[in-house]
């Protein structure tokens, strides 16, 4: 939960497992070979804990017979060394994921949140990484320092949703920081949903990177400036596999997959998001741009009436604070509904 202390933190590296150069190399990855990934490259130690957690949340909600949606949030990073200084990022906060995390609760979904440690959560998003430091949300009344009445009916509303989410037991927080940890995650967790078969919903809205160091290749220790030609870094990546393909076919067969295409370029979105369907054969992608990705999104789908769905805000819905996500998951949640009904 968002405000229980977690027992699993990605976000320092494993220096125990560095790369030890006196002993082998691991082989070297080939990329293209995405089962070979998971042998040449080394699996987060806390992966057990990961699977223990999530093993009981979906035992439980077998138990509740809620259906159980995997939000995934926030952008992987990519090392550059195994005693991590320096590392690849991008510019995903976890507003998609923590705000379709919440509209799932309140629409009756369990939601295992996987995200970058330390981006946006349901619920804390409100006021975690706005420009106002947490103090500026109390107030000293007669002494005592106390929620300043301005904020103290917005706060109660969520705090309401939250410690029900909580006394519920339908949000477990699950965080990554690499991309490797949020492919080992992937993995581990959709075997775990698989056992939901239909009632499964997978929500990929992290930003995963499309390129990475393998670890056949990451250098032990900080990189050095003068070990470099004229003090130059020249950073060669390998592409991260395709897994998507893997989690429809073997991982989650039964599922349903819906993952987000983000572009910049607005003359290729629904080319990419096509392309996407066409190479993994999922259900649903959602488009959006980096530019308009609050205001308006496209669902594409391979089949049905209408395969090119847009949702978009006015800019007076905007400026009085409704959100994208409200649209976006009533219609998730209609295409799931439909995905169960057809798969009974
Ligand atoms: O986290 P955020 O709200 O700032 O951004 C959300 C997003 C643009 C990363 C998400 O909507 C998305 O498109 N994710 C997939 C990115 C991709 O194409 O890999």
């Amino acid at each position: 939960m968002p405000n229980a202390a977690p027992i699993i933190h990605t976000s320092a590296p494993e220096t125990d497992q560095a790369i030890d150069r006196t002993v082998p190399d691991f082989p070297v990855a080939q990329s293209s070979d995405e089962d070979n990934y998971f042998q040449t490259n080394t699996a987060p130690q806390y992966l057990d804990e990961l699977r223990k957690e999530t093993s009981e949340f979906i035992r439980f909600h077998q138990a509740t017979g809620k259906k159980v949606v995997l939000v995934t949030s926030g952008g992987t990073t990519v090392p550059l060394e195994n005693n991590t200084v320096r590392f690849i990022d991008n510019f995903s906060a976890g507003t998609r994921g923590a705000t379709s995390a919440e509209y799932f609760l309140e629409s009756g979904y369990a939601v295992i949140f996987l995200h970058r440690e330390f981006s946006l959560l349901p619920y804390s998003r409100h006021y975690s990484h706005t420009t106002n430091c947490f103090l500026d949300y109390m107030a000293e009344i007669d002494g005592k320092i106390e929620i300043n009445p301005k904020y103290s009916k917005s706060m109660l509303e969520i705090y309401q949703k939250y410690q029900h989410a909580r006394d519920q037991n339908l949000l477990l927080v699950l965080p990554f920081t690499t991309v490797n940890q949020y492919l080992f995650s992937l993995k581990v967790i959709s075997k775990e949903l698989h056992q939901l078969q239909t009632k499964a919903l997978f929500y990929l809205a992290a930003a995963v990177s499309d390129f990475f160091l393998p670890m056949s290749k990451l250098p032990e220790h900080k990189i050095q400036a003068q070990d470099h030609n004229g003090g130059k870094l020249v950073v060669n990546l390998d592409p991260v596999p395709k897994f998507l393909r893997r989690l429809v076919d073997s991982w989650a067969p039964g599922a349903m997959i819906t993952s987000f295409k983000l572009e910049t370029d607005e003359n290729i979105l629904l080319k990419k998001a096509n392309q996407a369907l066409d190479r993994y054969c999922h259900q649903l992608v959602i488009g959006n741009l980096l530019q308009t990705r609050k205001k308006e999104i496209v669902f594409v789908k391979k089949e049905g009436e209408h395969p090119v769905v847009w949702y978009r805000l006015t800019d007076e819905e905007l400026a009085n604070g409704v959100e994208i996500e409200s649209l976006i998951i009533p219609n998730v949640i209609k295409e799931h509904e439909e995905w169960i009904r057809l798969h009974k």
